[in-house]
């Protein structure tokens, strides 16, 4: 069925941003699975319409606070994809010069601040992001992005009611995969959810459908103008399935393989795909988007095998300074 309101370049710039998030993931897993690279890769593969529908929303100036879970947040916010992957693999020419990996990418040329290896805990930070936008005076946003594991954990109670008490210019978008690493999120977690608890809170919350794009973008969009307008915080839960394990090396055997083909044919991409199609986009020019896609992550993948490894006389720069030089 067509669909009202339906862009076709705007969507089209969708499916270029969720193929470039697919195969930098993509890479990333095949990365680690060959050893170049190293420490814990979380995939967001099948949650892409989320980073793609609300980022496009956001100018250069908006900030936004990611997870563990954060490649796509970054590329979807204008983060170069070379020195993302060069971070991955731990290389000087790194987001972080090679010293933060997968869990800490941090780019606040773009806004972007920061990945975070603790559930929960940017949520304060984006709180604070968004106090001091406030304090400044500024237009600016912050978009702070978190899983349903999030709530269940203190930082999630304390950061919501900072930005409801000092109507804070903040997004809270729920990712809501269903699992919190291996377990079912909703086997852990008392009331009604995390949209409920925003509402006990003052906070005015909305859930839809994670993998509609269009429906991502078009909410996020009324919702960031809520924002803007000086409206206060908003709550956006999003409903989602995370089609790879919780980490590249997990294997999930811990749910049945029909739900994840169940869940395959709800993938961002195939449904938006499937939408550009019914709107008369030729297949032709999804596959050359998916070519180019691939070309610049595999491009990235070689620059950043070739780059030299971070030198060692900067391991102590960018390190909070307290009490180093006694550690030392
Ligand atoms: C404070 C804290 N507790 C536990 C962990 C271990 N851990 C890493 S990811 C994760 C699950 C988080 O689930 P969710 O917030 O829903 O995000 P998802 O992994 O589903 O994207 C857990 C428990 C951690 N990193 N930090």
């Amino acid at each position: 069925m067509t669909r009202p309101n339906f862009d076709a370049a705007r969507m089209l710039g969708h499916y270029r941003t969720m193929s470039r998030i697919r195969a930098f993931e993509e890479a990333a897993e095949a990365g680690q699975k060959s050893g170049e690279v190293r420490g814990a890769v979380h995939l967001s593969i099948g949650q892409e319409a989320i980073a793609s529908g609300v980022c496009v929303n956001l100018a250069a100036a908006d900030y936004i606070v990611s997870t563990h879970r954060g490649h796509g947040h970054s590329i979807a916010k204008g983060a170069d994809v070379g020195a993302m992957m060069a971070e991955l693999y731990g290389k000087a020419g790194g987001t972080c010069r090679g010293k933060g990996g997968s869990m800490h990418i941090a780019d606040f040329t773009i806004g972007m601040l920061g990945a975070n290896g603790v559930v929960g805990a940017g949520i304060p930070i984006a709180a604070g992001a968004a106090h001091a936008v406030k304090l400044r005076g500024g237009g600016e946003v912050v978009v702070c992005f978190f899983g349903d594991g999030a709530m269940n954990r203190g930082p999630f109670l304390e950061g919501l009611n900072w930005a409801r008490i000092y109507d804070l210019p903040i997004l809270f978008v729920c990712e809501d995969n269903g699992f919190a690493a291996t377990t079912r999120t909703r086997s852990l977690s008392g009331g009604r959810g995390p949209d409920a608890r925003a509402e006990s809170l003052g906070i005015p919350a909305m859930e839809i459908d994670g993998n509609d794009v269009q429906l991502v973008d078009e909410t996020a969009s009324g919702l960031l103008s809520a924002i803007r307008a000086g409206g206060g915080p908003r709550f956006l839960l999003c409903r989602t399935y995370r089609l790879k394990g919780h980490t590249a090396h997990d294997t999930a055997p811990y749910r049945p393989a029909s739900e994840v083909e169940e869940r395959r044919r709800h993938d961002p991409i195939l449904k938006c795909r499937e939408a550009l199609l019914l709107h008369g986009v030729p297949a032709a020019e999804l596959e050359r988007v998916e070519a180019e896609a691939k070309a610049e992550v595999g491009s990235a993948v070689e620059t950043a095998r070739r780059m030299p490894w971070p030198d060692q006389s900067i391991a102590w720069e960018d390190v909070q300074d307290v009490g180093a030089a006694q550690w030392r």
